[in-house]
Formats: C-alpha cells, structure tokens, sequence
C-alpha cells in the first residue's frame, strides 16, 4: 500500500468543534467533506482517520467501475456515480488514471445466460449501456480469454458494459482529500473514533484518541467498522464485516485490454497501466477486522484465472492482501438518518463501494446539509430492513458473498 504524500492536503490539527465531523478518511468520507463543501457551501467540516487517508478499503480494492446493477434504485446511484467519474478528473483537476476500457462478466452455464439477459434489458431500459455477448464475441473482445469447451467452466457468452473501467485508487482518495483542503475541510489522521458526545439522546460530538471534538452532525463512513463504531451509539446496524483479498503479479507484458470479471469461478482481473494483473476473489467466509485473509481463497482464485487464461500461468505473483468490507442482508448500501438526532450512516456497500465512490459523497453530502434523505439516498434508508423494502442486488454484486 502506497503512503500518500502530504504535499497535497495540511495534517490539520482537530478544533474543538465544527458543524460537521465525518467519521473514516476512505474514498467516501472525503468525498462527502469535498461536496459538502463544494456543492452546499459547508466548510466548517472534518475527517478524523484512525489511520492513514485512504489507508482502508479505497487503496485496497481492484478499482472496478461500472454501473451495470440490476434494481432501478442500484441503476440510479452507480449511474449517477459512473456519469460523474467521466467528469471527474476535469472537476478535480487531478489525474486518476481513469480508463473505461470496459467490463466484460463471463457466462457459464444456462440459468446465468438467461438471467444476464435479464439484466442487460433492465440496463438498457434504465439507459445503461449493455451488451449481451456469445462465445466468439466474447473471443473478440478479449482474445486471451480460452473458450474451449474442455474446460471445467466453458465460457458460453458474456455481458460488456463498454463505458465501465479502473481507476488508480489512491489517486482518487488524494484527488477528493486536495480539493476538499482548498476548500476550507480540515483532515486529521491518527484519531481513531472511541466513542461519541452525547446530550440526551443527541449525538453532538465524538471522543476521538486526539481529544474530543464536538459536532452538530456526526457522519459515520467507517466501511469494514461501521457496526463497531454504530454499536458504540447503542445501534445495532445489520451488517457483517468480512475479508475481501485480491493480489497482484510482478510486471507483465500488456495483454489484457480490458476488465474480466466471472462470478461462478470467482475471480476478476485486470491490467494496471504499468503492467502488473490485478486480480481479486470473493469474501472470506467469516466474520474479520482484520485486513488479511486466508490462503485456500487466492489459491482457489489463482487456479481460476488460469484456466480461463493459460497466458498467466507464466505470470509471478507480486504480494496479496486483504481489506475488510460490510455487507449488507440485500448487498445494498444503507444512508441517511439512523433515528439518533445528530447521528448519520452511510455504510454497507460491501464488496462494490468503490465505484460509488463520488456518488456515495455527493448524495450524501446532499442528506447531511439539510438532514433529510436526498432523493438517491431515501431508498437506502435504515428502515427498509423492518419495510422489507430491500434492494436484492446479490447477483449484479457480482462478487461472491
Ligand atoms: P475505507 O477506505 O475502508 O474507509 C473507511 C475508513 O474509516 C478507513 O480509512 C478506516 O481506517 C476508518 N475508520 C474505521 N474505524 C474508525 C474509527 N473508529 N475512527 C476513525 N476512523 C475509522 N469496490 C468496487 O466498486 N470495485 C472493486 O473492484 C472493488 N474491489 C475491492 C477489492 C477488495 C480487495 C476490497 C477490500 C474492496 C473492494 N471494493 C471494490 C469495495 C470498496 O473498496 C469499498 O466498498 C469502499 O472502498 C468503501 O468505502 P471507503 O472507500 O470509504 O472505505
Ligand atoms: O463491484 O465490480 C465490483 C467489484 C469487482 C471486484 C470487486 N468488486
């Protein structure tokens, strides 16, 4: 993991209080300081970090983007996220190696053929670019794919969103944290969140490992933590935090010009500019904190990629590791209130936040300036687990939960 440079934002020492603090300095707690402050006007905020900016999942996850869900509520939150990463270099000024060379999810068997055609229809009615593939197409759009059918998975077709992509990770989170600094938000690493301030049943504050700092909004956006630090508030969030790991390999010649995912052998990859395969697998099984995982699962992942690529067999694996995700009971994030005044969540987002990451700060920023759900948010609220509202969204995950 890459240490961000501090050329780019102060290490601002924490007032005693402010109008907003946000709680976890990953891609979606910057993110939301950035549009609060650009969009509502709301610079009186702060990020406190137990760690490092961007030390959690944002700069441990395989950077996939796209917007391909299959409920019109996912539809319209990852699309709107999609619609402002292609702009979001520009907005920020910065380069985050933003490269929409398309996601291609493999199909092996029939039930996934008919269920991707599914979801392709509902893409496209939802004005999300989608393609149904069969073999040969698939064949053309990533000649290294095998198609044979000898395999124990034969590739049968494929669903392509062209306009999905990568992104460097920890160039995003420094690109949100530098534009949030110049804009008055104050970031302070090394204060890890111990418990909150409370009046009455309000929240207005949280006791931090730097001191306390008082707030008139508290903003949980702690992914991998956010029942630890909710259950410190007295709420029990349903929400079970697991490992998700992914790898990379040592330099590579370019042969990979776009990203694979495959949920039935569960593994997905893709090629960073520089040459090494970035490959990840589905969750741990467990319950964890801890930002590692168990061997069989890369293993399992690595056997994978081989048989649908022969080429990698040749490819050395660099390093592996682990972050630690919160899956929802519907794989679907939860936003906004949480019945405590003061008190704010925005969590759940699993193994997929990633490309969500400039919609889940702007939406949100969008629910904490006035204090009621925004529009894309009010879908994801707390409740729906005792509504049944739920927004099943465990296949179009398309990691193995
Ligand atoms: P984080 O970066 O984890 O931020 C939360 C922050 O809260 C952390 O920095 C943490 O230190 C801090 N924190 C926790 N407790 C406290 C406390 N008590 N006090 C103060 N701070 C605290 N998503 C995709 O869309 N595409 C992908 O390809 C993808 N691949 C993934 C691969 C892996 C291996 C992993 C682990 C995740 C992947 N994800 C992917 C999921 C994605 O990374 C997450 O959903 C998303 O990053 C979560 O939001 P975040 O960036 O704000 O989280
Ligand atoms: O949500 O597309 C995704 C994803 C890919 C790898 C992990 N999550």
């Amino acid at each position: 993991m890459t240490q961000a440079p501090d050329r780019y934002w102060r290490a601002a020492e924490p007032k005693a209080a402010y109008e907003v603090v946000i709680v976890g300095a990953g891609g979606h707690g910057l993110a939301t300081a950035y549009y609060l402050a650009k969009n509502h006007g709301i610079t009186d905020v702060c990020v406190v970090e137990k760690g490092w900016l961007g030390g959690g999942n944002m700069a441990r996850n395989t950077t996939v983007i796209r917007s391909n869900y299959l409920q019109d509520e996912s539809a319209a939150i990852y699309e709107y996220s999609l619609k402002l990463w292609e702009g979001l270099e520009e907005a920020l000024g910065f380069d985050m190696q933003f490269s929409q060379r398309g996601v291609l999810h493999l199909i092996h068997d029939l039930s996934t053929r008919r269920s991707s055609a599914r979801t392709v229809n509902a893409n496209r009615l939802n004005g999300i670019d989608a393609e149904l593939l069969d073999a040969q197409q698939v064949k053309e759009f990533c000649p290294i794919i095998s198609v044979s059918p000898d395999v124990r998975y034969p590739v049968i077709g494929g669903t392509l969103q062209r306009r999905g992509g990568i992104a460097r990770h920890d160039k995003v989170a420094w690109a949100f944290a530098t534009a949030a600094d110049r804009l008055g938000v104050d970031i302070v690493e090394h204060a890890e969140v111990t418990g909150f301030v409370r009046e009455g049943a309000a929240v207005v504050g949280v006791e931090t490992s730097r001191g306390t700092i008082r707030a008139k909004t508290v903003a949980l956006v702690a992914a991998g933590h956010s029942s630890v630090l909710a259950s410190m508030a007295g709420l029990r969030l349903p929400i079970q935090s697991h490992p998700l790991q992914a790898l990379v390999s040592a330099l590579y010649e370019p042969v990979l010009p776009c990203i694979v995912m495959s949920n039935a052998v569960h593994v997905y990859v893709s090629q960073a500019d520089k040459g090494e395969l970035v490959m990840g697998a589905g969750i741990d099984a467990y319950n964890s904190y801890a930002q590692r995982g168990s061997f069989h699962v890369i293993e399992h992942q690595m056997a994978a990629a081989v048989e649908l690529f022969p080429l990698f067999a040749h490819a050395q694996l660099l390093r592996t590791w682990g972050g630690i995700v919160d899956v929802s009971p519907d794989a679907s994030p939860i936003i906004g209130p949480t019945g405590i005044p003061g008190l704010f969540i925005n969590c759940g987002w699993g193994t997929g936040g990633f490309k969500a990451t400039p919609a889940s700060g702007w939406v949100f920023a969008e629910t904490l300036a006035p204090g009621v759900p925004s529009d894309l948010a009010r879908p994801y609220a707390l409740d729906r687990f005792s509504s049944g509202a739920l927004i099943d969204e465990h296949g179009a995950a398309a990691v193995a939960h």
